[in-house]
Parts: C-alpha cells; sequence; structure tokens
C-alpha cells in the first residue's frame, strides 16, 4: 500500500491553522476539496468547492488604447528604446482594471469530539483507496475516522467509528470563510450553511448527520451524543451551475444516505481504481513505509522509495483534483484556504497550469485532462474578443493568465509578466499531446477549430523582421535582460519560446488538418509562415539563447528556463533532430543551476524533466532529491513557497519521463535512470500511440519489458544486447538501433535479452 503516514494530527489551533495546513491531508473528487487535520478531539476539515471564486465572469477589461499602440511599442523595442516601449506598455497595453477573478474557500467544517487525550495516534491517506484514516486511544477506547470525496456520487463522508463499542458525542458545524451568510435546517432535515458574498459567489454547504446514539440539528450546530458510530455526508454547490444548490445538495445527500456509507466507499474506491490502478511503479530500496513521511523526506537521498510514493501522490492527486465535469487544476488544485490565495489560485499559463497536466498522458490519465479542453471553450470567445479589440486581429489571444471565466486579457502589472501574448497557444500545444497519448480522432475533431482559431491569431500579429517572423511586444516569461545599451527590460520582440510554441501549434495544425481533410487556405498560410520561424540559436556562453539578441540575463538564475521550451515539453530540441542544440541545452541547464536555478518547486520539477531528456539519470535523480528536500511539506504538496501543486505534477511527470520517453515517435526505456534506482519495476506506463510498457530493470539495465500496443506502428529503441518479439509484422527501419512493428490489430512486443 502506497500511503502518507503521519504519527501527529495537524496543529489546529488559531495561531498554528496555516502550519497546520501543510500537514493537512487533501481529499478530493475532482471538485469538491478537504484537507484533514485529523485531530482527535478539535479537528477540522478545511473544504474548497472548484467553482467557487470571487466575482463573475463577462468583462471586458482590454485597455481600448491598445489597439493604436501596440504597434508603436514594438517599433520603439526594434529601435532599442526600451524604457519608452515599458511606459507605453503600462499606460496603453496594461488591462483595466488588471485583475482577473480568483478562487476562494468555503471554510471549515469544525469536528469538535468527546475525547480527552489520546495516544498510539496515527494520520494516514491511503493512496491505493483514495481514502484518509486517522486511528487513536482515548479513554482506553480505540477509534477509527475516515474520510474520502467520491465522485460518482458527489459527497465529502466522514465517518468516526469506536472499534470497541465505546460511546462518544460530537458537535458539528460549519464556518464560512465571510460575512454574509445563513445556517438553517432544510426540509430534509440536514445542516445547511448558504453564502452568500456580497459581489461574491453563492453556494451552500449541507451536511448530512447519521449515528447509532442521538443526533440533533438546530440550525448551528448538529450534535450527537452517545453513539459508537456517527456518519456524515457532506454536499458543497455553487449557482455557477444553476440556482436551485439546495436541491442539489439535498439529492445527493439523500441518494448517499440511502446507500449507506459503506456501498459510497466502494463505489469510491472502485471508481478510483480504475484510473489509480492502471499504473504502478516499484524502486527498490529499504522499506521505509513505517518511518512518518515528514521525517523521510529529510532524508530523501537515501531514500530511493519516496520517489514512488511521490509519483503515486502525483497521480492520486491528480485524480483527485481534475475529473471529466469538473473545473481544471488551478495553482492549488482545488485545496485552497485562503480569501485572498496567493496570485488568486487562479490558472498560471506561462507554466504552471500546462505543468499540472504532464503527467496526465503518460500516466494514464489522459481523461483527467478534460476539464483543460473544457477550459479552452469556455476561454475561446473572450479570447477572440481580445484578439479583436486588443489588437484588431482575428483568432484566439490569451495573456499568462485565465480564471474561471475564461478571462484572456492581461493580468497583473507587471513587466516580465504581462504582456505576453501566448498563453492560448501553449494550452493548445496540449491538444496534440494528448491526441498523441490517445489516438483519438474524435478529439482532435472536437478540438481542431480551436487549433486553428490560435494559429490565425498569429498570422495576423507575427511581423517580418530580418526576413524572420517574430512576436512582439512580449517577454520571456518572466526574465529581464540586459541590453547593450546597459539598459534592463523586459519586453521584447521575438523572444525564442515564442517562437517555439508558434512552430508546435503551427505544425500541428497543419498536420491534423490534413489527417482530418479540414485543411483550408489557413493551412496554407502557416506552411509557408512555418518556413520563416526563427530557430534557436546559440550564443557566448555555448547557451540557448533566451532573446532573438545574445543579451545577459539580470537573473541567470532564474526559475523560468522558457528558451528550454524545446526540450521539454516540446522535442523541437532533441538528440534525434539537433543534436547539435543539446550540448547547447545543457549548458542553458548548469548556467541556470549555477546560479541558483531551481528554487522554487515547479521549477525543480521542469529541470527533472530537462535532465531526463537529456539522458542524465544522475542530475534527474539529483534533482528529484532536491525536490523532495527542499519543496516539499510535510503532507508531501509542492512548496513554491507556498503551497503551490504544479511541483507535485511536473515532479510526478520527471520520474516517469526518467523511465520512459516516447518524443518523436520513438520508445526509449528507461532513457535517465539513475544509479540509485538500481532495480525496480513499471507497470502500464503509456508510450505515445496508446502503448502500454511493463517493464522491469535490475543493476541498473533493462531486464525484460512487454509493450502492448493498439492497431497501428510501434518504433522501439532496442538496447544494445537485447531482442524484440512480437507476432506482428516486423518493418524495416530508417533509424539505427531502433525495431518497427506493425499490425492492424492489438499486439504484444516482448523485449528480452539475446
Ligand atoms: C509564475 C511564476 C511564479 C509563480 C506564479 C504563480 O508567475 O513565475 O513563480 O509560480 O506563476
Amino acid at each position: 500500500m502506497s500511503a502518507i503516514y503521519l504519527r501527529t494530527p495537524a496543529p489546529t489551533s488559531r495561531e498554528m491553522f496555516d502550519e497546520g495546513w501543510n500537514s493537512a491531508l487533501p481529499i478530493g473528487n475532482g471538485s469538491v476539496g478537504g484537507m484533514v487535520f485529523g485531530d482527535p478531539a478539535r479537528d477540522i476539515v478545511q473544504i474548497n468547492e472548484d467553482t467557487v471564486w470571487v466575482g463573475g465572469g463577462g468583462r471586458n477589461r482590454v485597455n481600448p488604447k491598445a489597439k493604436g499602440s501596440y504597434k508603436r511599442c514594438r517599433e520603439l523595442l526594434l529601435e532599442g528604446r526600451i524604457r519608452e516601449a515599458e511606459e507605453l506598455c503600462v499606460s496603453d497595453l496594461y488591462a483595466v482594471p488588471d485583475q482577473q477573478r480568483y478562487y476562494d474557500t468555503c471554510g471549515r467544517i469544525l469536528l469538535n469530539f468527546t475525547h480527552d487525550g489520546y495516544s498510539d495516534y496515527s494520520r494516514v491517506l491511503d493512496l491505493s483507496e483514495a481514502v484518509a484514516r486517522v486511528e487513536f486511544t482515548s479513554g482506553g477506547n480505540r477509534f477509527l475516522r475516515e474520510y474520502f470525496v467520491s465522485n460518482p456520487d458527489g459527497v465529502m463522508a466522514i465517518r468516526q467509528r469506536s472499534l470497541d463499542g465505546a460511546l462518544f458525542g460530537a458537535e458539528i458545524r460549519a464556518v464560512p470563510p465571510r460575512s454574509g451568510y445563513t445556517a438553517d435546517i432544510c426540509e430534509s432535515g440536514n445542516y445547511v450553511l448558504v453564502q452568500e458574498p456580497e459581489g461574491g459567489c453563492r453556494y451552500c454547504v449541507m451536511i448530512a448527520a447519521d449515528c447509532d446514539g442521538f443526533c440533533l440539528s438546530d440550525g448551528e450546530t448538529v450534535r450527537v451524543t452517545d453513539s459508537s458510530e456517527l456518519t456524515l455526508f457532506v454536499a458543497i454547490r455553487s449557482d455557477f451551475y444553476g440556482d436551485d444548490i439546495i436541491g442539489w445538495c439535498s439529492e445527493k445527500l439523500d441518494a448517499a444516505s440511502a446507500l449507506g456509507l459503506d456501498a459510497v466507499m466502494a463505489r469510491h474506491v472502485e471508481d478510483y481504481k480504475r484510473l489509480y490502478d492502471r499504473v504502478s511503479i516499484k524502486i527498490d530500496g529499504e522499506d521505509k513505509s513505517g518511518v512518518p513521511t515528514d521525517e523521510r523526506l529529510k532524508n530523501a537521498a537515501d531514500d530511493p522509495k519516496l520517489a514512488e510514493l511521490y509519483f503515486d501522490y502525483g497521480r492520486y492527486l491528480l485524480i483527485s483534483s481534475s475529473r471529466e465535469g469538473t473545473r481544471p487544476a488551478n495553482l492549488q488544485g482545488i485545496w485552497n484556504k485562503d480569501t485572498t490565495p496567493p496570485w488568486g489560485s487562479k490558472y498560471t499559463i506561462n507554466i504552471n497550469t500546462e505543468m499540472n497536466y504532464w503527467p496526465a498522458g503518460v500516466c494514464g490519465l489522459s481523461e483527467c485532462e478534460m476539464p483543460l479542453f473544457e477550459h479552452l471553450k469556455t476561454m475561446l470567445p473572450y479570447g477572440k474578443k481580445v484578439a479583436r479589440d486588443m489588437y484588431g486581429l482575428d483568432g484566439f489571444c490569451c495573456h499568462h493568465n485565465t480564471d474561471l471565466f475564461g478571462d484572456c486579457a492581461p493580468q497583473d502589472q507587471w513587466m516580465p509578466a504581462t504582456v505576453w501574448p501566448m498563453g492560448a497557444a501553449w494550452l493548445c500545444t496540449h491538444i496534440k499531446t494528448h491526441y498523441e497519448y490517445t489516438g483519438d480522432v474524435g478529439f482532435l475533431r472536437e478540438y481542431i477549430d480551436i487549433l486553428k482559431e490560435a494559429c490565425r491569431f498569429f498570422v495576423g500579429y507575427l511581423f517580418e523582421h530580418n526576413g524572420r517572423l517574430i512576436t512582439g511586444p512580449s517577454v520571456s516569461p518572466e526574465n529581464t535582460y540586459i541590453h547593450p545599451s546597459g539598459e534592463r527590460g523586459s519586453l521584447c520582440v521575438g523572444p525564442t519560446m515564442d517562437s517555439m510554441i508558434i512552430r508546435e501549434i503551427f505544425g500541428s495544425c497543419i498536420e491534423y488538418s490534413e489527417l482530418l481533410g479540414v485543411g483550408d487556405g489557413l493551412t496554407e498560410q502557416l506552411k509557408e509562415m512555418i518556413k520563416k520561424l526563427p530557430k534557436p540559436s546559440v550564443g557566448k556562453y555555448g547557451q540557448i539563447m533566451e532573446w532573438s539578441e545574445d543579451y545577459d540575463e539580470a537573473e541567470p538564475g532564474h526559475r523560468h528556463i522558457s528558451h528550454l521550451w524545446g526540450l521539454y515539453p516540446s522535442d523541437q530540441i532533441s538528440y534525434e533532430k539537433t543534436p547539435e542544440l543539446m550540448d547547447a541545452a545543457r549548458v542553458t541547464l548548469e548556467r541556470r543551476l549555477s546560479n541558483g536555478g531551481g528554487h522554487t518547486g515547479w521549477s525543480r520539477a521542469w529541470i527533472i524533466n530537462m535532465w531526463a531528456r537529456l539522458r542524465d539519470g544522475d542530475r534527474a535523480g539529483e534533482n528529484v532529491e532536491e525536490l523532495l528536500e527542499r519543496s516539499t511539506y510535510p503532507n508531501l504538496l509542492d512548496k513554491h513557497p507556498p503551497f503551490q501543486i504544479d511541483g507535485n505534477f511536473g515532479g510526478t511527470a520527471g520520474i516517469a519521463e526518467m523511465l520512459l520517453q516516447s518524443q518523436g515517435g520513438v520508445i526509449t526505456l528507461l532513457p535517465a535512470l539513475p544509479k540509485k534506482w538500481r532495480s525496480g519495476e513499471a507497470r502500464g506506463l503509456r508510450a505515445r500511440g496508446g502503448v502500454s510498457v511493463d517493464m522491469t530493470w535490475r543493476g541498473g539495465k533493462l531486464s525484460s519489458a512487454t509493450l502492448r500496443a493498439p492497431a497501428g506502428r510501434v518504433e522501439i529503441a532496442l538496447p544494445d544486447g537485447f531482442e524484440a518479439l512480437s507476432s506482428a509484422g516486423r518493418v524495416a527501419s530508417d533509424r539505427p538501433g531502433t525495431v518497427v512493428f506493425e499490425a492492424e490489430r492489438e499486439f504484444e512486443v516482448e523485449i528480452k535479452e539475446k
């Protein structure tokens, strides 16, 4: 069993609450989230719902002056008049108001029990079943408390049982984060709290309580006495989906109560396991599952199995924060304690939201990525309006943030980030990745128009300079350069990352339009334009240049490594396609790291993926250790600091990337295995093409592998001394060291030592 194991409750006192939260355990069903503190006497479950945001949608924040000014800004940049360009940007391009909407908290459920003192305590998050469990002895009796959030039944469940028939009492109530609420008993007898803050979102938290003693709700509190077993079902609903929030919650709670907790739990576990059990990895090492997880984090370098736990946790978190029909995982997934969370706990799309979805394909969780694509549909009308109102152009454009309502106008007034028209484009590269992993042509058909709109924006927006088509005004998120004049600037033309992202979406738009038979004038235009996009250049340090000129960075250890976007997540820089750039990519990474880079959790996670692509297992492994030791809270959530979930997802993707790669049409087994991960096995990892991969390794080397492929073609890099056997037909390979199989039905390939 893979589990987070802690020996103490998370502190719940007012003074300790924020710190306590970082050791509370997250549960969720994609939409409703809870953080379990697990104190025997004064327990807290901090609660969230993914559509409870502050403020509404439908705003047009575009600066009306932008359309007339952005080209002037571009000219000033080309003339090297950076300060003037940036001043114009501040007055004419920043949005009004400059802030998007932000994610909120639904407060807490307080659970006060009549336990006086406790011993033999444990708090466990069982990742194999997605259930949190607290056990303790109080007054000589043993108690078990369980918590989970069910996706199929749409409710949170909390149960306390005495394991030896002892009686207890409890008082339960929801505590909202803001004024402007009412608490009552509704028709069904359930306790309900409705929050209607001014200018905020209307939602309710409803609790159904059942016990074998006495249970009474008075609108303020649910009071329980003389019980040996207490079950609570909790439903949370906002008016994002419609007005009848009370009716919706009552229905969910009635249905769950009729089923009973055991059945609800069985249905939850089955639903969860269907996704979670698709994949497993085992890294051989000392079994430290009996050592509390927070203690293990201090010695990550001697604990290879901790990477296994982190990997399982990443998959758990994705399943718990992003399911079909829910909103995408935001900066904190769905778990947020604050009324004004860091960065609004929104969708920052110059790395963070994308990173959330890096593990989806390789971990066999492509369904969990669907909320991201649904969100693209929400963004599209706003993004088209922003393209038209801000730039006077056709197509779909978004800057570096979006919110629940799909706002696409610039966010903040921060030069290194705000005016960067690439957000929709980066998100659209996920259409390609999703299709590559799933082969789902229906999906492609559904999203090809969005991809086309993202490309259409750049048809109008790109401009020719020195024979190349480049962007501007833009930034290389979120770095600052030093101009030869000594002036510092962030706003620029043609940062390397922009060209790479545009190359990616143009390439996939051309390919998929033709595949679907929907090629048109746009496809032909893109074919011409793609030839004029700049390719990455190598600068004076031997590094990939971050900007179109070989400027020095004001912060050479910057957390963003945008100019290596082509190394990961894209494969535009690879040993196969551009061997000459791989050295430059390595130099770039070394330079960032030797100047203090990788200091945020997500940055460290990106670095793991990059070392994996550079096929350097030991460097990748060292960075996994750094992520665990320096950038992880006791509950194993990622520490930016503060908590931000992207590092969990990026780290999970990185661990997978060390074991299996499939970019560029070739499957590579164990491309970046650290020496410390001497032996182990992986089961069910996914390669592009929908191929499922099982493998074992011993003494740092592959021992055998089985690949299961759907009908089609599979190309595998065959390690020296190995042979590949399959009932599928073997076809000639035009790359050295690879074998190719093809069949019209599903097939297997066995890889064994000769
Ligand atoms: C980007 C990053 C920050 C932070 C924020 C949410 O702006 O540069 O480090 O992760 O997003």
